[in-house]
């Protein structure tokens, strides 16, 4: 079967060059014949893993492309998802299963609903790539995948092929409590970042000021359910910060870079949640509408 991977940034590519090196069909679906075109005279994809590139010739194609669509993995980013999956929608076969690499948490829910009669499985993933190129990805950081279905703990049986293919992964009857870890991770660091425009260590100047957002952010996570993703989110947040002082959170590298930022689908969750389980979260809405200040300010999108 297929594996047709929508959306050819630095996951996409990571994923479709692995898939395809490992023989394994695949197919990359770029968003316009401009980006086909380029993909096209770039003689395809170039994977540099531990300083060596391997150039990939994966095939690609456009979302109105003949043929049928059975395995879409979607690696946009949270905003564009739901975009990205009605462009190919009409392709999709009636068992066809989506795979959802998104960060935060809003935009597979909002798939998911949209389209109920395919299968969507989540991913929260901590391998790190960046692009260096139009189509030269760099495979910077390794780290695994965790895929979920919230509706169906049944493993596919493609996880195999991820084996093949040498992507770290695991499969977990747990992935909301994944994602919801990894969003108030960054809802704790993120913004915080971008605010006093700073690498991750600096925040250990602010150790007050953490344990207060940290305590709220855990108060909404208990409030919806996710108990699991609260345990002892404080500690976490300061190992995650030590380990990546030196480092500029995404969010601070997509601010300064004038990218959108996908706080609508991290912070702006957060404090959504938090509002509709009726749990006071003062600190995490003016950190959001400081965030949104500032955005605006820049003339990013506030969400
Ligand atoms: P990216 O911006 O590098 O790639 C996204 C790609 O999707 C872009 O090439 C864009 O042109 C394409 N796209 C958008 N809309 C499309 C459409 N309608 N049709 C076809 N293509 C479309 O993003 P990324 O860094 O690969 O991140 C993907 C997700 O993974 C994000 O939610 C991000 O937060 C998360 N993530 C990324 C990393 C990382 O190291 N890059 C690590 C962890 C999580
Ligand atoms: O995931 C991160 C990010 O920068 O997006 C970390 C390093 C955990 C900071 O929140």
């Amino acid at each position: 079967m297929t594996w047709h991977v929508l959306g050819a940034g630095s996951l996409g590519c990571l994923w479709a060059g692995r898939l395809f090196r490992a023989g394994i069909v695949t197919r990359l679906v770029l968003r316009n014949e401009q980006r086909l075109a380029d993909f096209q005279a770039a003689g395809g994809l170039r994977l540099v893993e531990a300083g060596v590139t391997q150039r990939l010739p994966v095939p690609a194609e456009l979302p109105d492309s003949p043929g049928p669509i059975e395995r879409l993995l979607v690696a946009c980013k949270a905003y564009d998802a739901e975009t990205a999956v009605a462009s190919v929608a009409s392709r999709l076969t009636d068992g066809a299963d989506i795979l959802l690499l998104q960060n935060g948490l809003g935009s597979q829910q909002a798939v998911a609903q949209r389209w109920p009669q395919h299968r969507c499985i989540f991913i929260s993933g901590t391998e790190g790539a960046y692009r260096r190129d139009a189509f030269e990805i760099v495979h910077a950081g390794l780290g695994q995948n965790w895929l979920g279905d919230p509706d169906d703990p049944t493993p596919p049986e493609w996880l195999a092929e991820l084996d093949a293919a040498g992507i770290p992964h695991e499969w977990t009857r747990e992935i909301l409590t994944r994602l919801w870890r990894k969003l108030a991770l960054n809802c704790a660091i993120n913004p915080l970042t971008v605010l006093n425009d700073c690498r991750n260590g600096a925040l250990l100047a602010q150790r007050d000021g953490l344990h207060s957002l940290c305590s709220e952010l855990e108060r909404i996570l208990r409030a919806c359910g996710q108990a699991e993703a609260a345990s002892d989110l404080e500690h976490e947040v300061l190992l995650v910060i030590e380990k990546t002082a030196e480092n500029y959170s995404s969010m601070h590298q997509d601010v300064a870079s004038g990218r959108r930022t996908e706080i609508g689908y991290l912070l702006a969750q957060a404090c959504e949640v938090a509002a509709r389980h009726g749990v006071p979260a003062p600190l995490s809405t003016a950190l959001l509408s400081r965030l949104r200040a500032r955005l605006r300010q820049l003339g990013l999108p506030e969400d």
